[in-house]
């Protein structure tokens, strides 16, 4: 059996609890194969790196799981991480050149420490070894591992969408950087959405040929393309939503919102998930329907995320002044429209704060998939189910109809979606949830990556080289 390698820009150890979906999705694969979870330690070190070899991996035994990190200089981070990763990749991915700083030394900086990785990987890395490396951070990687004569089985997932073409081509590299995925023999992308638009660009860009079902041709390589949509891992949530803190949180909301209707959103604070809007929107409900006023609170929880790039800071800021505006305007003396809440919540208090919710709202403009919504699902009481309203531009819509789907940028038409999920009938509560939980049953965080990681070792490896 080959051993699985996973590389990510950040790891986490599969043995703790708070290790989040992608730990708890490669967990069993990792420890059944003895595997090793390579990635950044999220330490910045003071001095230049003058090791030149392998002195500054530091090796850690999870089980039977390697974990193995390497930190950053601060260099690196401001450039690499700040500056290409979430500074030009991320907003481009999600359809936002406006906020994109193309700055030639980020991209520099980009493919310097992506070489780093692959230098510091490949002396760990064993003849059968099979790869799967995650993420925007990290898409040049196997062309780095290539160059240094790496044979071995290569997978790469993105998490977050991939771009039309003619968005992707405002990107001064996008050639350099769809050109190095043809070194993979495997990458799965969120949605079909996302594999139309990779397929429609090295088409156009790079006269692509498709092959069998899922395979494309270029750069004299043959590499297979698919949509494999993450999921959650249910029966972990179902036990979080059980266990004493989850059911304690549950009460405290019900109780305390027991004269009210609880919406919620949970975020991170980013400008991909559409948080003024979504207050907008909920401003609009309140205007047009009064019967909302001294009942209806929404719950918007934003936790800071990359706060050192400046349009978070704006977003910050945006966000501060619409909720309080709304609290001004609306509020009485004993009812608050809008809760904001700019911290982190713990995870495990997250099931009882989505099970106390009669709707939830995820309406981010773009996102790879949105793990929200789905957990939103697996929290409820089917009995008596909160409504989930879900931006059709969330990679979840694709498998999620039976929500009530909303174009974020249509501020009347959201509100009235609110207003339909405030008001549904319980018996089509209870159809739209039962369709809606099957599918996130069924297509878990199991499902997802066992059928990443089949195609994988399904794949003719090498094939064109
Ligand atoms: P994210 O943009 O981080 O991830 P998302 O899928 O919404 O997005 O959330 C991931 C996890 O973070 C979920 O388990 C969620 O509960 C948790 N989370 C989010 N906000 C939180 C908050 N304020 N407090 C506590 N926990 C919070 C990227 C892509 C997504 C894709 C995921 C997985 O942008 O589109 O779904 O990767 O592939």
């Amino acid at each position: 059996m080959s051993r699985l390698v996973v590389v990510s820009n950040r790891i986490a150890d599969p043995r703790k609890a708070a290790a989040g979906g992608l730990a708890v999705a490669l967990k069993e694969s990792l420890q059944r194969t003895g595997g090793l979870w390579f990635g950044w330690s999220g330490k910045i070190r003071d001095a230049p790196d003058t090791s030149g070899g392998q002195s500054d991996v530091q090796l850690q035994a999870s089980g039977n799981v390697t974990l193995a990190t390497i930190d950053l200089n601060q260099q690196d981070y401001d450039t690499y991480y700040l500056g290409y990763a979430n500074g030009v990749l991320w907003p481009v991915f999600h359809y936002r050149l406006d906020l994109a700083n193309f700055d030639t030394h980020f991209a520099t900086a980009y493919r310097r420490v992506n070489q780093l990785f692959a230098r510091r990987l490949m002396a760990l890395l064993r003849p059968d070894d099979v790869i799967w490396v995650h993420d925007y951070h990290l898409i040049p990687l196997a062309a780095e591992l290539r160059a240094m004569g790496c044979g071995n089985r290569i997978g790469f997932f993105l998490h977050i969408p991939m771009p039309p073409p003619l968005i992707m081509a405002a990107l001064p590299e996008h050639e350099w950087l769809m050109r190095s995925l043809f070194a993979y023999d495997l990458v799965g992308l969120q949605t079909e959405i996302d594999v139309t638009h990779f397929t429609h660009y090295v088409e156009s860009e790079a006269h692509a040929q498709r092959v069998g079902t899922d395979g494309l041709r270029a750069f004299n390589r043959t590499l297979r393309i698919g949509a494999y949509p993450i999921g959650i891992d249910v029966d972990e949530f179902t036990a979080l939503a059980n266990a004493k803190e989850g059911r304690d949180m549950f009460v405290r909301m019900r109780e305390e919102y027991s004269r009210r209707r609880l919406l919620l959103g949970v975020d991170r604070l980013d400008y991909s998930k559409g948080l003024p809007q979504r207050v907008h929107a909920f401003r609009e409900l309140l205007a047009h329907y009064p019967e909302n006023h001294n009942s209806a609170t929404l719950i918007q929880i934003a936790s800071p995320s990359r706060g050192d790039v400046g349009a978070y800071e704006d977003l910050r800021r945006q966000m501060d002044s619409l909720c309080g505006a709304i609290n001004g305007d609306y509020g009485e003396l004993d009812w608050m429209p809008v809760r904001y809440i700019h911290r982190n919540v713990a995870r495990r208090r997250l099931p009882g704060l989505y099970r106390a919710s009669r709707v939830a709202l995820v309406t981010p403009l773009r996102d790879g998939m949105n793990l929200v919504a789905k957990e939103f699902i697996a929290a409820q009481d089917p009995a008596d189910p909160g409504m989930l309203v879900l931006s059709r531009f969330a990679g979840a819509a694709e498998q999620l109809k039976e929500a009530l789907l909303v174009n974020p940028y249509d501020i009347q038409g959201t509100a009235h979606a609110i207003q339909k999920a405030l008001t549904m009938p319980l018996e089509e509560r209870v159809r739209r949830h039962d369709a809606l939980l099957r599918r996130v049953r069924e297509q878990d965080v199991h499902w997802w990556s066992s059928r990443f990681l089949d195609a994988l070792a399904d794949t003719s490896h090498g094939a064109g080289d």
